[in-house]
Formats: C-alpha cells, sequence, structure tokens
C-alpha cells in the first residue's frame, strides 16, 4: 500500500489558501489532479499539477460546464476498492484511483445576494460538476476523504497515513458535512427558483417584480417563506432598511399627517375602494368601525357612522366619490381626524376650513388602480414582506353548503358582508344587510368573542340585525359562533370552509335554517 501512488483532486472556486494546503499533499506524497482554473492557479504558483483534462483525454466543454463530468473522474471516486471486480474494470479502462477530493463550489449565494445579479449570472452559478464529486466521493467515504471546507485541512494533513487516508472516523465526519453541504447549496438554489415568476414565456426574479428599488439597493433576500398571511399571497424574509412614500395625495389642510393617520389612511382606502356603489368608511385604529352604501354620499355617511356612533368619534372617513356639501356638513357635525375622498367640491372645502384640525386629504389614483405590491412587516431582526391580500373570490364561484339557498335580499348581504371582512382585523366577523354593515367585531382572540361584539354593536346602532348576514374571515372552528349568530336573528352566512369541523357547522347552519356559503380563501390580517 504505502507504494500506491496516492492522488488528490483539487478544483476550488474560492481559490484562496489551496496553493498552501497541495504544497502539503505534495509533501505527503501525492500527485494533484486539478480543473482548469484550479490548475493554473496551482501552476502559477509553482506547483505541477495534472490537468483533468490530460487524465479524461476529454477537453472541458460547453464552456467549464462538463469539466470533471467523465467515467475516468467518476470510476475513480465511485470504485468499491475492496472488490476484485471494480479493481479490474478500473485496470480494464485505464482509470487510476484517487484518495482525496477537494471541492468548494461555484458562489451561488454570493452571486444571488448581488443586488445587480441577472437570471443568466445566477444560473451559471449552479454548480453542477462540483456538488457531483463531492457526493460521488462522500459516498464512497469507505475509501475516500472529501474535503468541502478549508478548517478541515489541518486535522486531514495530520491524520492522513502512507496509504493517503486519514481514520474512517474523520472520512466519516467529512462525508457527513459533504452532505449537508451539498443539502445547503441545493436548498438555497431551490430558494433562489422558488423566488422566480414565469411570466409572459419569460422569467424574473421575485424582487424584480415586487420590491421596490429602493428596497432591492440593501436588500439581501434571506428567505422565501411558503406564503404570507394567507396561501395566495407571495411572501419573503428580507434583511433591508428604507420605505417610500406614495406620490398621488394632496393634503388640502389639517395638521401633518401622523403615523396613525397614515396607517388609518390606508386602511380606509384600501376598504372604500372596493365598492363601486356611493361609499363611506369610518375607520378607527385601522378597523373599519361602520361601512355604508347609498346613492346620497351623505346617507352613507350617516348610516357608516351609525353603525359604531361611540367608536366613530375622531374616526378616519374615506369615501369613493366626491365629497358634496351636504356630506361635509354631516362629517362636520362630530370630530374627525382625517376625511380621504378621490375629489371635494369648493363647497365642500369651504365647509372643512371651519375645522381647522381636520386633515383634508386627496388620492387622485392612477390609472392602474390600488397599488398591488408588498405589504412589510418589521420584526427586531428584519422585514417580513408578502403580497397584499387583493384577491376577491366573487359570489359565482362560493360553494353553497346548506341545505336552504339565500333570497336575492340575502344574497346582497351576504356580498356586503365579505367585501367589508377583509379589512378587518382577525378574528373578523362581519354581519351587514345590502346596504352596509350592521354590526362588525374586530380583532379579538376567539372568533365567538367577536360574533358577540359584532351582534351587540348592531344592537347599540338600533339597526335591524334580524335578517341579516353573517361573513368570518376565517373558517369557524366550532358551531359556537354560528349559534350565537342564529339567536340574534342571522340568516345566511359566508366563510371560508376548511375546519376538521366543517360537517358540525353545516349541520349547524341546516338546524337553524341558515343559508351558507364556503368561499375557500379565508382573510386572516393580522
Ligand atoms: O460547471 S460545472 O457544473 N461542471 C463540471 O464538470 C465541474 N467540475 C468542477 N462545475 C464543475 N466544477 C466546479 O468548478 C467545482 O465545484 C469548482 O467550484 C470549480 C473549479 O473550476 P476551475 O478549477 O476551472 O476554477
Amino acid at each position: 500500500m504505502a507504494t500506491q501512488v496516492k492522488r488528490a483532486l483539487i478544483s476550488v472556486s474560492d481559490k484562496a489558501g489551496i496553493e498552501d494546503f497541495a504544497r502539503a499533499l505534495v509533501d505527503k506524497g501525492f500527485e494533484i489532479l486539478s480543473s482548469g482554473g484550479t490548475f493554473r492557479h496551482l501552476q502559477n504558483a509553482g506547483l505541477s499539477p495534472v490537468k483533468v483534462a490530460d487524465v479524461t483525454e476529454f477537453p472541458e466543454i460547453l464552456g467549464g460546464r462538463v469539466k470533471t463530468l467523465h467515467p475516468r473522474i467518476h470510476g475513480a471516486l465511485l470504485a468499491r476498492y475492496e472488490l476484485d471486480e471494480h479493481r479490474q474494470e478500473l485496470a480494464n479502462h485505464n482509470i487510476q484511483p484517487i484518495q482525496v477530493v477537494v471541492v468548494n463550489l461555484y458562489p451561488f449565494a454570493k452571486t444571488i445576494a448581488k443586488p445587480d445579479v441577472t437570471l443568466a449570472d445566477a444560473i451559471e452559478n449552479i454548480d453542477i460538476g462540483g456538488p457531483t464529486m463531492v457526493r460521488a466521493t462522500a459516498k464512497n467515504f469507505k475509501h475516500l476523504s472529501i474535503l468541502t471546507d478549508p478548517a478541515d485541512y489541518p486535522r486531514f494533513l495530520e491524520e492522513v497515513d502512507a496509504s493517503g487516508l486519514p481514520s474512517l472516523a474523520l472520512r466519516l465526519h467529512l462525508a457527513q458535512k459533504a452532505f449537508q453541504h451539498t443539502f445547503a447549496y441545493d436548498l438555497k438554489i431551490a430558494d433562489y427558483l422558488d423566488g422566480l415568476q414565469a411570466q409572459d414565456d419569460q422569467l424574473s426574479p421575485l424582487e424584480d417584480q415586487v420590491l421596490p428599488p429602493t428596497f432591492r439597493m440593501s436588500a439581501a433576500r434571506e428567505e422565501v417563506l411558503r406564503y404570507g398571511e394567507n396561501p395566495h399571497q407571495r411572501a419573503a424574509f428580507y434583511r433591508v432598511d428604507g420605505a417610500a412614500m406614495p406620490d398621488y395625495m394632496t393634503q388640502h389642510q389639517g395638521k401633518q399627517m401622523s403615523y396613525n393617520n397614515l396607517v388609518d389612511m390606508e386602511a380606509a382606502w384600501r376598504c372604500v375602494c372596493d365598492f363601486e356603489r356611493p361609499t363611506a368608511v369610518v375607520v378607527k385604529h385601522t378597523n373599519p368601525c361602520g361601512v355604508a352604501c347609498h346613492d346620497e354620499l351623505e346617507q352613507a355617511f350617516r348610516r357608516a357612522r351609525q353603525v359604531d356612533a361611540t367608536s366613530s368619534f375622531g374616526g378616519v372617513i374615506a369615501f369613493n366619490r366626491e365629497v358634496d356639501e351636504a356630506t361635509a356638513a354631516a362629517v362636520n357635525e362630530q370630530f374627525a381626524e382625517l376625511v380621504i375622498a378621490p375629489a371635494f367640491s369648493e363647497a365642500a372645502r369651504k365647509k372643512f376650513k371651519r375645522k381647522k384640525n381636520l386633515r383634508v386629504l386627496q388620492i387622485t389614483l392612477p390609472e392602474s388602480g390600488l397599488p398591488q405590491g408588498l405589504e412589510v412587516k418589521r420584526l427586531d431582526h428584519g422585514l417580513l414582506v408578502q403580497d397584499k391580500d387583493t384577491v376577491r373570490i366573487p359570489f359565482g364561484d362560493w360553494k353553497l353548503v346548506s341545505e336552504r339557498k339565500p333570497t336575492d335580499e340575502e344574497r346582497a348581504a351576504l356580498i356586503m358582508a365579505w367585501t367589508i371582512v377583509p379589512h378587518v382585523k382577525s378574528n373578523a366577523i362581519v354581519y351587514a344587510d345590502a346596504d352596509g354593515a350592521v354590526g362588525i367585531g374586530a380583532g379579538q382572540m376567539s372568533r365567538v368573542d367577536s360574533s358577540k361584539i359584532g351582534i351587540s354593536k348592531a344592537a347599540e346602532a338600533e339597526l335591524a340585525i334580524q335578517g341579516s348576514a353573517m361573513a368570518s374571515d376565517a373558517f369557524f372552528p366550532f358551531r359556537d359562533s354560528v349559534d350565537a349568530a342564529a339567536a340574534a336573528g342571522i340568516t345566511a352566512i359566508v366563510e371560508p370552509g376548511g375546519s376538521i369541523r366543517d360537517e358540525e357547522v353545516i349541520a349547524a347552519a341546516n338546524e337553524h335554517g341558515i343559508a351558507l356559503f364556503f368561499t375557500g380563501t379565508r382573510h386572516f390580517k393580522h
């Protein structure tokens, strides 16, 4: 054994320090084989390696995509040297044994972390030949050593014996490390591909589509998540800084917009924009506390305010039509923080001027409509980024799961309730008739509490809940909310479905003669 020629195959992208290790191997009696770039690097350092292409008698082809992928190499890495047949086969094909493989892979993670990375760059940095050698050698740890981490070089040199092998324990350890290494490498690639979008036969990275350039400058994507708050929202975790303000808003009067104003503004505006009819929304602490539609905007507002008159005080009010004088006068009856609308009549502007502190904000939506981009949440150690929840399942795609079908009136009420519910914080329960909310239960830790709060709001508002519809942002885990709603006079319910107790919920609806729909899509909002 001691006289056998020992061979080490070195193929590294990161060439730092490799010449010292190669020299130490030569001193231990190893012949060095290496791929093109590594060969040149070692030669420049005064060593005399053998080119892989000279071993394989086949040149590197396809711009380097095929360098070491050859039976002369992989035969040597995979042979079961204890078997006579294998040794004979190697001899027949003029394949010389190899004892050590030293590889570090194309720098895929480093490449995709570059802010200006192109897709072509990323793909060229997916190493195929390297991991193939790493896995082959690791599989054959009984006969070979696989070195993927320079930190292991000293121990290897210490332990390697005359036959070219260190202890079995070290070979096992190195093999285990090697598989972990290629696993992590492949996971990075899979994550990256997961973040690509195929559109119109074109591929582009997720960042290009969803991250504004200001983010991308400083962003290194950490991790693509399975999904966002809901399964239809793509999401990722980023380590970034910075944010931008929209440029399509004009503040006509009032104090500077506060932090809370900005948050409530978006909540109110996004909600009101979900309605076709003239609509008023009153928001308090990011939840709509009243929503109503009416051909006369003033009446819409009066009804919206009535849903929760107490909470409406000091609220943020949004309209989806030009605000006229009568509506402005109604708004002025009570303290409000902020009024938002796509337009204000001259007379309305004049009325508002009497309320110096009232902020009046005009939002001129671009033709493309509401921004579809991202929602970002700050964590201590980075940012969570997800698609906005803009998916709305139309009535035609809901599934009737109860025995009774809804009346036309109930249908309109269900659509109203389901339109409002994505804008209410979880657990969200909305009771509504065809013209607006009659009671809203928001942000409770149990769904049945939200159900009860919504009922009590309707009672306080003296809005008839009898014959109204109920919407729930996520499935009912138990039948209790359905029972509570039925007792209050609710006759139609819409919810996503998907609970293991759906049958229990459907049975409850049938017992109460309630028309029940499943939409298949939930709208968590945290
Ligand atoms: O392009 S590859 O996927 N195909 C190969 O056959 C191959 N052989 C080695 N990548 C390949 N490698 C990788 O090349 C190694 O993992 C290493 O990262 C790099 C070393 O190339 P060079 O010695 O030419 O600088």
